[in-house]
């Protein structure tokens, strides 16, 4: 065998999957391109062939957003600045509302998916989390959905591992939600450290880190 066996874990109608923002803008090519975010989309499609339940996530910015570099005179993508909510990192414009980067990847094929939640369109608060935005008090109203159908455990994947991802399995935790991120269907962008510590992070929140290969029908 040469691999350690692990029990696998069985799907039910109590588990949803979230796939977060793989849109243009985080694809090679793009404007905040994750590395190898191209890669993950067959295994995505894979994936949600078996989950009854599906969520989608758009980032869905306003051309002014905030956190974007270009919103602060002198300031570099990646940097990072203060917050009323705390410290926001600046990113390349990306994702606006209604742009080619903002559409979903052409190679996504999930038409059984039933909810779209676009987030990060206030311009002063960023939304990394499908949950809540970057203030930790204005809620996207996900929790209800998924509570009001039967949600349990969410499995996160998509883009970007240390942002999107990692924030989107933490607030789902704080929601009284299993969570479960499935490392091999998420890349990261890893700024500044930001990978290792996502890790770290989820792990203290009680995320549990799997495998496609850990599913049941995978
Ligand atoms: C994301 C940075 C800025 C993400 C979104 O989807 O992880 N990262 N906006
Ligand atoms: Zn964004």
């Amino acid at each position: 065998m040469g691999q350690t066996m692990r029990n696998k874990i069985t799907l039910g109608g109590d588990s949803a999957l979230l796939v977060v923002d793989i849109q243009n803008g985080f694809l090679p090519g793009g404007s905040l391109a994750v590395p190898g975010g191209d890669e993950i989309i067959p295994l995505v499609n894979a994936l949600a062939r078996g989950f009854e339940n599906v969520v989608l996530t758009q980032d869905w910015h306003p051309a002014d957003h905030l956190s974007f570099a270009s919103q602060h005179p002198g300031r570099q993508p990646f940097e990072t600045v203060q917050m009323p909510y705390g410290e926001q990192v600046l990113w390349p414009d990306h994702c606006v509302q209604g742009s080619e980067s903002a559409a979903l990847a052409a190679d996504l094929a999930i038409p059984q998916a039933q909810l779209v939640i676009r987030k990060g369109w206030r311009r002063a608060i960023d939304s990394y989390s499908a949950f809540r935005e970057a203030d930790g008090q204005t809620v996207t109203g996900l929790a209800g959905y998924l509570k009001q159908r039967g949600i349990a455990r969410v499995f996160v994947v998509g883009l970007a591992t240390d942002f999107c991802v990692a924030w989107t399995a933490i607030d789902a935790r704080k929601e009284g939600f299993e969570a479960y991120v499935i490392e091999d269907a998420c890349r990261g962008i890893d700024t500044a450290g930001s990978l290792a510590k996502a890790w770290a992070d989820m792990e203290a929140a009680g995320v549990q880190r799997i495998m496609a290969a850990d599913l049941a029908q995978a």
